[in-house]
């Protein structure tokens, strides 16, 4: 029987379903109907009978096996799976509470299993749970109804689950003998006319009397028949059948499993939503702390027009002919121009300086605080972070880090960026002193070269016109002695400024960096699974299709 067509077919079924068995155990599905599939697939070929409790399956397979070797009762008599063999003598092994091995020397049973199970929509839940979970391993199912009460709400619920595990079924309307002969015709009408709605197909039906045929008359049974259909259907189909058992648990794993990934997919998909809004979050607030913090530097530098102005005044005041004698005591000049020009403005520098990154940290620390605000608040996202254990390690990393922030240590380290980056921007003394002193050095300088210019008069002829071109030169030496100051000072600041937005957004992102590339390989990882299932289903389908399943 196994010809070389078929052994090719044996090794594609094999090969697709030990894949399968990797891919669904990758997606966290119980993978044991398969795996158990793989292993029927050396056993022999199984027939399984199901159906309500009382409808007769276990005097069904007594007339089959001519013989009363299983209980029977108006009750549910039958409380394990009986799996039935061939062995020479009778024999009964009890496996486990739930499983019993039957060994009977009926001649057929050399071609196949039969297995009578407990039953569903007993009261007893066990029985139900235990004939579900033995349906996967089923290569035919002979679904036993009763004539008394043919085709209920619970049997198409049962055969759907027999239909998505993909078996072959063979309808069975038994105890005919309760009914006269239009009524069984009625009754099969009816049956066939359920399933067909149920499964979208008529399965080959046999109306039986279990009983008529344990009475001695065979032929009024029609048990003979269904016993045909059945040895026919082992000649013609056995192979097929048994290779299309795993496929069909397969697709059907394939099918259960697909959802699943698909939420999967969804809770990462939102919960790397998180992060893209982080991002967004702390590009904007970089672009605001650029702009605002051009406020922060107004107020340093507006010191140095205010210096300009004092200076210009002070200038004018005192670089006159009337005047000329007291320019000569250079102490008091010097005296004279820290109290009326300067005027704190360094210390006034300082303290905007210092405000500016005090500012800064603050608005790291606001960063912090936005951030958790959206994780805690934001509708979508605050769901995105309940649903996996990244988000919730974002938003870990994020409260420790604020709990950790230290405004001090934070302010001082800015105070150390502007202090390298004032010295890179040649106001070395600056960096050598701090900026208070430093301006003050500066200031004197700016003093030192503006009295250059008045320096030749002392011994030059005095003129009045000389005087004041010569004021002249000097406000105009003031202002660009003191907008190159403006220069250096701006350019110290915002290199502090990118140092620091840089850091920030470094020290930032490395909160929610590693969640979120593991989000974003568990995404993938996802994705490869939901192509790998569809890969799986198709496979199946189209070796079911070369198998002449429909399915
Ligand atoms: N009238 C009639 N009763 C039957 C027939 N087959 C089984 N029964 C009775 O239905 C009851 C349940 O039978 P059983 O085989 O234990 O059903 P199971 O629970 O499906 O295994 C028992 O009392 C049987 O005697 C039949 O063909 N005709
Ligand atoms: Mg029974």
């Amino acid at each position: 029987m196994l010809d070389s067509k078929t052994l090719k077919l044996t090794q594609d079924v094999r090969s697709l379903t030990t894949r399968g068995l990797e891919a669904l155990a990758r997606a966290q599905i119980d993978v044991s109907p398969l795996r158990q599939a793989l292993l029927d697939l050396e056993g022999p070929f199984l027939l399984v009978v199901v159906g309500e409790f009382n409808s007769g399956k276990s005097s069904l397979l007594n007339a089959l096996l001519g013989a009363d070797f299983l209980k029977e009762g108006v009750t549910p008599t039958t409380d394990r799976i009986n799996l039935i063999s061939y062995g020479p003598e009778p024999r009964l092994e009890a496996i486990s509470p739930e499983l019993a091995q039957i060994y009977l020397p009926d001649p057929l049973l050399k071609d196949m299993r039969l297995v009578d199970t407990p039953g569903t929509n007993a009261i007893l839940q066990h029985h139900q749970t235990l004939t579900e979970g033995f349906l996967p391993r089923a290569d035919l199912i002979l679904f036993v109804s009763s004539a008394d009460r043919p085709f209920t709400q619970s049997e198409a619920d049962f055969l759907r689950l027999i239909r998505a595990w993909g078996k072959k079924i063979v309808l069975v309307v038994n105890k005919a003998d309760l009914l006269s002969a239009p009524e069984v015709q009625q009754v099969l009408d009816f049956v066939k006319k359920g399933a067909d709605t149920t499964l979208g197909q008529v399965p080959p039906t046999f109306a039986v009397s279990a009983r008529t045929s344990r009475q001695g008359d065979a032929p009024g049974s029609r048990v003979p028949e269904l016993e045909a259909h059945i040895r026919e259907t082992l000649a013609s189909e056995a192979a097929q059948l048994k290779l299309g058992s795993p496929l069909g648990v397969l697709t059907r794993l394939v099918a259960e499993a697909k959802p699943k990934l698909e939420t999967r997919r969804k809770d990462i998909e939102e919960q790397l939503t998180t992060c893209r809004e982080l991002d967004i979050l702390a590009a904007r607030h970089i672009e605001r702390t650029r702009a605002d913090f051009a406020d922060q530097m107004a107020l340093a530098t507006g010191q140095l027009e205010a210096v300009r102005a004092r200076g210009e005044a002070w200038l004018e005041e005192n670089f006159r002919l009337s005047n000329f004698f007291n320019l000569l005591n250079s102490a008091r000049l010097k005296q004279s121009f820290s109290d009326n020009v300067v005027k704190g403005a360094n210390a006034e520098i300082e303290r905007n300086v210092l405000g500016a990154m005090n500012w800064l940290a603050r608005r790291d620390r606001e960063l912090l605080e936005d951030a958790l605000h959206l994780l805690r608040e934001a509708p979508g996202i605050r769901q995105a972070i309940s649903k996996g254990e990244e988000g919730q390690a974002i938003q870990g990393n994020l409260e420790s880090a604020l709990r950790e922030f230290n405004p001090e240590e934070e302010a001082r380290q800015l105070k150390d960026y502007v202090q390298t980056a004032l010295q890179h921007t040649a106001l070395a003394e600056v960096g050598a002193v701090g900026l208070g002193t430093g301006l003050v050095l500066i200031f004197n300088k700016i003093l030192l070269d503006l009295l250059g210019i008045f320096a030749g008069l002392l011994v030059a002829i005095l003129g009045l016109t000389i005087m004041a071109r010569r004021r002249e030169a000097a406000k105009t030496r003031l202002g660009e002695r003191l907008s190159e100051l403006r220069g250096k000072l701006e350019a110290a600041l915002s290199d502090s400024l990118n140092n620091e937005l840089a850091h920030s957004k470094d020290r930032f992102s490395s909160l929610y960096r590693a969640p979120c590339l593991r989000l974003e390989t568990s995404l993938k990882a996802a994705e490869e699974q939901l192509e790998q299932n569809q890969i799986l289903t198709n496979e199946a389908q189209e070796l079911s299709r070369k198998l002449n399943l429909a399915r």
